[in-house]
């Protein structure tokens, strides 16, 4: 391999698994590109001073502390869950949090259990991939429990008889339910995030970095914003403007034989709901794209 360049960054990735592929493609979409190597391992930036290193999600937090890379991309779960569990809390900055990867950490226990409350896990035994926070968000609450570590396949420690409940992540709820578990209470909500160690980059670096940033505010602004045409009757224009969340300056044009009517263009910047688009209708807005 090439001696390393001084002023490169290294990002980690999942290799494979539920974030690989929106992690690569958040990447490319800031414009990076990548000549992938035989070993599948490291991916030399192209155009941009960037280079790619694919690991296991778990990995990515310790190569981040041990200064192996600058970057990585991983679940705020597994980045809270190392820093707790090496005593390093506060040792890695979440920089962007990035659109994907959406789950939460919950309690779940037997459907057919009394417990109705996380008062009602008080010295009882917790199986989960993730001891140290639950443990930490348990104890946060003053509730103290036994807790197991699992590898994986927790849900079914409930139905084995190894443990009372677990704290396992929930997208779905179908593993939960496929398992007659029922979810007690969300822990922790998580998504998958840009991290860097919190040590100081040298100047070159921290100024690619900045760069880099710049067009990752850029790429999740654009996956947030939508392009909305429709049509408004033009003495409610002020209304209807003041309903589109975050729409700055809106294109108004002409509709040939109707005067009292305009096509309206517009760019929100916020999430458009299903209410947003009532209100619109309300206030006599038709044709919404
Ligand atoms: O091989 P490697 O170690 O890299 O991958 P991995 O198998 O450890 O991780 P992977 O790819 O499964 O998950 C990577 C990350 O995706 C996690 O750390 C989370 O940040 C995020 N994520 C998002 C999830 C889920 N959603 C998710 N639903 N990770 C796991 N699950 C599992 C959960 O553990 C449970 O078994 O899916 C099941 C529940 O899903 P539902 O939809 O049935 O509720
Ligand atoms: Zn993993």
């Amino acid at each position: 391999m090439k001696k390393r360049d001084q002023d490169r960054l290294r990002v980690a990735i999942q290799k494979s698994g539920r974030l690989s592929e929106r992690s690569l493609e958040v990447l490319k979409n800031c414009g990076l590109r990548f000549a992938r190597s035989k070993d599948k391992l490291f991916w030399y930036g192209q155009d941009f001073p960037v280079d790619l290193l694919l690991v296991r999600d778990d990995d990515i937090p310790r190569l981040l502390l041990e200064g192996v890379c600058e970057l990585g991309i991983v679940g705020e779960n597994i980045a809270r869950e190392v820093m707790l569990e090496r005593d390093s809390d506060g040792e890695l900055n979440l920089l962007r949090r990035l659109g994907f990867g959406h789950c939460r950490l919950s309690v779940a226990v037997p459907e057919d259990s009394g417990i109705d409350a996380l008062d009602g896990l008080r010295d009882l035994r917790i199986a989960t991939s993730y001891p140290a926070l639950t443990r930490d968000l348990l104890e946060k609450q003053g509730i103290r429990t036994h807790i197991s570590e699992l590898s994986g396949s927790v849900e079914i420690a409930p139905s084995m008889g190894t443990a009372d409940a677990i704290a396992d992540l929930v997208s779905t709820g179908t593993t939960l339910r496929a398992n007659h578990l029922r979810e007690l209470e969300v822990l922790f909500e998580s998504t998958a995030a840009l991290y860097k160690s919190t040590r100081a980059l040298p100047e070159e670096k921290q100024a690619l970095l900045d760069r880099m940033l710049a067009r990752l505010d850029g790429v999740l602004q654009a996956a947030e914003s939508k392009y909305v045409m429709l049509h408004a009757p033009r003495a409610r224009l002020e209304e209807v403007t003041r309903i589109l969340p975050g729409a700055e300056h809106p294109t108004l044009m002409e509709l040939e034989g109707s005067p009292d009517r305009v096509a309206l263009h517009a760019v929100c910047r916020e999430t458009l709901f299903w209410e947003h688009l009532e209100a619109l209708k309300g206030a006599g807005a038709t044709a919404i794209l």
